[in-house]
């Protein structure tokens, strides 16, 4: 090799490694939800028990208020910001699947199961005038802060975590928070079950 091609080779391998840690960079953020994370959380902090079957960690973040225009009121949505739903692990066998969910933002969330239709991305339901989407068909939530499913509906408070041990046969599912405006502002993902 000709001395004058080593500087181009060397470019080619910086850009490439480059690319790979920004690549890498951007995955880890997002995993540990640093990019959404608020103040610390102050609320009641719990654990779960050992839970059956296949587990999912699932990550409640968003923003806080006051970042996007101040607070939430009436059930609008532009005060939320950005919010997610984060999962450990996108694909589960088919059988007794538990949710584990952890809310590390600054609101109360919850985690509600859907199925997903064929053909239908994650984040594309119709949100209705409340800032919600239809819950037909849920196959269970995680809604209660220390506690398992649905519970008292009240939601799981900042730093809490809820859970729910669910029967899942093969399919797309997306895993949701319906309080009013959170679906919109980005608290969906999917789950698949194989
Ligand atoms: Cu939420």
């Amino acid at each position: 090799m000709s001395p004058v091609r080593r500087p181009n080779l060397r470019l080619v391998v910086a850009g490439t490694l480059a690319a790979v840690v920004l690549g890498v960079a951007s995955t880890v953020a997002l995993a540990t939800a640093g990019a959404f994370r608020g103040p610390a959380p102050t609320g009641t902090r719990c654990a779960a028990p050992a839970l059956a079957g296949a587990v999912v960690d699932v990550t409640l973040a968003d923003m806080g208020g006051g970042m996007m225009g101040g607070p939430m009121t009436g059930g609008g949505w532009r005060g939320m910001g950005m919010a997610r739903v984060l999962v450990s692990r996108g694909v589960v066998p088919a059988g007794t699947v538990s949710l584990r969910v952890v809310n590390v933002g600054v609101r109360t969330h919850e985690l509600v199961v859907l199925p997903l239709p064929a053909g239908q991305a994650a984040g594309a339901r119709p949100v209705g005038a409340d800032g919600r989407v239809d819950e037909t068909g849920s196959l269970g939530e995680a809604s209660r802060s220390c506690g398992a499913g649905a519970g008292a509906g009240d939601g799981i408070t900042t730093g809490a975590t809820g859970w729910v041990t669910l029967t899942l046969g093969p399919g797309r599912y997306e895993l949701v928070c319906n309080l009013p405006g959170h679906y919109k502002a980005g608290m969906y993902a999917e789950l698949d079950v194989r």
